[in-house]
């Protein structure tokens, strides 16, 4: 499904709306600032990088949810045209047969990026890597941060028409609970914990990865995943603050240097995976070391879902 030359379309979306903290606006551009564009030249890929997507604030006459339903979504008109946008630019460069590269933000612009995924490519397996299961919806969450709601919104769990700014997310499938596994879950909320499990959700957590080890989540990610495209929504949170402390929901107990790169060069060894998101990246937190080593890891992992290996 991906066409040759290989090309890859880079989104930058400097999101903060999703969530109260600054800083994860400039993600995109420390990425790049890393070297981005010549890594992944490196590694053979002919890249279309877009840009940053303009982002309104949100504004005090933004319609408002749906006050019983959904009042303490916050921003919530903001973050549904965010993802609306983000939505047209990943069903483009998917529909071209590209792979589609979006740089967060926060991990709100999920719901855009695999909409339009799915809308381009349907039968798509999601691969939620997070330490947290953003599947809240608006009514159950405690804190009202949309970046703890995309895969309710993306498994319709939240009928989209009740929250302004959302409507589009109907001209696009839903994500079947069968097409979606997550891996690094550690921080879940007891209401999330239902959903998962009403849901049938297959959810590898850090104890799957004691357990199992690394390598044998990921076959079985595969087993579950076999013959689809491949998405991967990589929350940087999911890997172990020691590697990555700039972000905004750091819990301990996360992925080790290893085990990071193991899972994405994995998942690009399938030669199945279409398009990345990698989100989450906060420079605005912790000192300047701390911040070199979470954005240097971030571009570690994409290097190595975008094909780079040590041999
Ligand atoms: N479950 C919590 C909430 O809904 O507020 C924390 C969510 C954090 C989400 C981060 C991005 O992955
Ligand atoms: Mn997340
Ligand atoms: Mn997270
Ligand atoms: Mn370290």
């Amino acid at each position: 499904f991906l066409k040759s030359p290989k090309t890859c379309s880079v989104f930058g979306v400097p999101m903060v709306y999703g969530q109260p903290n600054h800083g994860t606006d400039y993600g995109p551009q420390m990425l790049r600032k890393f070297g981005l564009r010549g890594e992944l030249e490196e590694l053979g890929w002919t890249v279309r990088d877009n840009g940053d997507i303009a982002i309104d604030p949100p504004h005090e006459n933004d319609p408002k949810p749906d006050s019983l339903l959904s009042g303490k979504t916050k921003n919530c008109y903001n973050v549904g045209k965010v993802c609306q946008a983000v939505h047209e630019l990943t069903f483009y460069a998917a529909s071209e047969g590209n792979f589609a590269l979006t740089l967060g933000g926060d991990h709100s612009i999920g719901a855009g990026t695999v909409a339009g995924i799915l809308k381009a490519r349907p039968n798509t397996g999601v691969i939620w890597v997070d330490a947290h299961a953003d599947i809240n919806t608006p009514e159950l969450s405690t804190s009202g941060n949309m970046h703890g709601m995309p895969v309710a919104f993306l498994t319709r769990l939240v009928e989209p028409t009740l929250f302004p700014g959302w409507d589009w997310l109907e001209s696009t499938p839903p994500l079947h609970p069968a097409q979606l596994v997550y891996i690094g879950l550690r921080d879940v909320d007891p209401a999330e914990r239902k959903i998962l499990k009403d849901l049938g959700i297959t959810c590898f957590t850090m104890q799957h990865v004691d357990r199992y080890g690394i390598a044998g989540v990921m076959e079985r990610t595969f087993d579950q995943l076999y013959g689809r495209p491949l998405h991967c929504s990589y929350d940087i949170d999911a890997v172990d603050p020691l590697h990555a402390p700039s972000t905004g929901t750091a819990v301990r107990g996360g992925l080790t240097f290893r085990e990071a790169h193991y899972l994405v060069e994995a998942v690009s060894g399938t030669g199945q995976l279409g398009s990345l998101d990698m989100v989450e990246v906060n420079p605005g937190l912790g000192s300047e070391s701390e911040n070199k080593e979470t954005v240097e890891m971030a571009l570690a992992l994409i290097d190595s879902a975008m094909g780079s290996r040590i041999l």
